[in-house]
């Protein structure tokens, strides 16, 4: 595979233990099955720094284990460089987005598109709850949500 024909995507959240690893492992799951893991590189990661170095969510891991899907992903703040190195930073919510594009102003060649990843999704909920202090229904609808625009998404790009 040619390099200039490889795609980026890193997928945002608050603190990068909830939302945001589970839309990075749904995202590896739909690549990996279509075949196309050689054209993409997908990481995730977090607006506040609280979290750097933890697992994912034991709600959030549960959830994506009763899917078939594992991570190893630990959590990691969103930095300068990814917004000149990612086509695509996806977010959660609109605290994301606005968090997100105040830190790419402070980049010369902001390159990636800052987008709600719900703005992928075909049943339209543009919101992607925070589901910290919710319930083990809370990260499912997370994943299925996660689930309807990664495949908007990757269709999208295709
Ligand atoms: C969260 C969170 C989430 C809320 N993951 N945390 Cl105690 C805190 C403070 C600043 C940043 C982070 Cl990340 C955290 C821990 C991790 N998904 N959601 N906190 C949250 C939700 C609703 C109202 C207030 C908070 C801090």
């Amino acid at each position: 595979m040619a390099a200039g024909s490889t795609k980026s995507v890193s997928f945002v959240c608050l603190g990068n233990i909830c939302r945001s690893p589970i839309a990075e492992a749904v995202f590896r799951k739909l690549v990996a099955d279509a075949g196309v893991e050689d054209k993409w590189v997908i990481d995730s990661a977090a607006t506040s720094d609280w979290n750097t170095g933890s697992s994912p969510d034991a709600r959030g891991l549960a959830c994506l284990r009763k899917h078939g899907i594992e991570t190893n992903h630990r959590a990691q703040q969103v930095t300068k460089e990814d917004f000149i190195s990612f086509d695509y930073i996806l977010c959660m919510d609109e605290n994301n987005l606005s968090d997100l594009k105040k830190k790419a102003n402070s980049v010369k060649n902001c390159r990636a598109k800052i987008e709600l990843l719900g703005s992928y999704d075909p049943q339209k909920q543009l919101i992607i709850k925070d589901p910290y202090y919710g319930s083990d229904a809370d990260f499912e609808k997370v994943y299925e949500q996660c689930m309807r625009c990664c495949k908007g998404f990757l269709e999208s790009t295709d």
